[in-house]
């Protein structure tokens, strides 16, 4: 008994202490909420490349326009940007030399699109989008996906450029299998941050990675999308976080949305966007739910999370933000009439 009491208080003080921040947040809130403070609409996205995607969907968004539609003409940006050697056209192949492309969105009724292992289409996101619109499927996969983007109007095209083909060349010379760490931020140079440069490029140039928004238009309705190459050089055949619903990309439109970035595996394996919303539900801040979510990675597994970077991105109803990562490196851009498309720096667990 004695024991047992003893148990729900520690079980009740920890409690308190984990949601701290979400509850002082949660006071700010219910400040903003009284004065009937929401920013709206408001986009963000991950990393400083989002801020390119961020204005596309500003576009959209500022006309009054559904997060949906702003989400998917974001993405789409760094999608076709040949600079960027994680996203769409010109991204990294995997090991085989294969360019394959993971994507998922998600709208504010709960409808969710994804493709994964696409090959040959630049704007994986309106294949997924496609795949939520026109069929009564969540998620298509490789040939399927393909044949689905071709008799749906999409092009076939070769996303391998000479600059990710002699990425690749070097990298088959040792062949290691290794998660570049901060690859996604220009200003981590591979000097700083890698041991491993293929394209012996300074950081900026081939430094990019998934994109994940996620946004709130002027009616109050969230949305969300994500999209990437993957991890460089990954397996043929490796799906990461980016087109699974819950782990890479989740929206409630009663709560918020959250996407994430980094080593897939990390976020599979706590359903990590997933458990940033529900989170949110309970009354954390988007900050302090992402950095639970980031917690949670450490808790399975530290030694093998000092090693890798993963980062989680979320808003809520009110058009507040926040973000978390595992190591110092993961910006994110954040686009409303408040804020002009500002980088910030997600705080870091190591
Ligand atoms: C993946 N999460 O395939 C993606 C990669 C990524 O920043 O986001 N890198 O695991």
């Amino acid at each position: 008994m004695q024991d047992r009491r003893h148990f729900l208080k520690a079980a009740a003080l920890s409690a308190a202490a984990l949601s701290l921040d979400g509850i002082t947040s949660e006071k700010a809130q219910a400040a903003d909420a009284s004065k009937g403070k929401v920013t709206k609409p408001i986009v963000v996205s991950t990393w400083d490349f989002g801020r390119a995607a961020n204005e596309a969907a500003w576009d959209v968004l500022k006309k009054g326009g559904r997060a949906l539609d702003a989400v998917e003409a974001g993405v789409r940006v760094p999608e076709a940007d040949p600079n960027n050697h994680t996203v769409g056209y010109s991204g990294f192949p995997d090991r085989d030399g294969r360019v394959t492309l993971d994507a998922c969105i998600m709208d504010e009724l709960g409808n969710c699109g994804s493709v994964a292992a696409l090959e040959h289409v630049t704007h994986a996101i309106s294949v997924a989008r496609a795949v939520m619109e026109k069929t009564p499927h969540v998620m298509l996969v490789g040939d399927g996906a393909l044949q689905f983007a071709l008799a749906n109007g999409f092009k076939k095209e070769n996303l391998l450029t000479p600059e990710s083909e002699k990425a690749w060349r070097e990298w088959l010379k040792k062949s290691e299998y290794k998660p570049i760490m901060n690859i996604e931020n220009s200003s981590y140079g591979p000097d700083k941050a890698t041991t491993f440069n293929p394209l012996k490029l300074p950081g900026n140039v081939y430094n990019h990675d998934t994109i994940g928004m996620v946004a709130l238009d002027a009616n109050g309705n969230l949305s969300g999308a994500c999209t990437t190459s993957g991890m460089a050089f990954k397996l043929h055949g490796r799906v990461g976080d980016s087109p699974i619903i819950g782990a890479g990309l989740y929206v409630d439109n009663e709560v918020g949305a959250a996407t994430s970035t980094g080593v897939g595996e990390e976020v599979i394996r706590v359903v990590g966007s997933f458990l940033v919303v529900e989170l949110m539900r309970q009354g954390y801040s988007p900050e302090a739910a992402c950095k639970e979510a980031v917690t949670r990675i450490v808790k399975k597994n530290k030694e093998r999370a000092k090693g890798l970077q993963v980062g989680f991105l979320a808003i809520n109803k009110k058009g507040e933000h926040g973000a978390y990562c595992l190591q110092k490196g993961f910006n994110y851009a954040v686009l409303s009439e408040k804020e002009s498309n500002v980088l910030i720096d997600g705080k870091h667990y190591f």
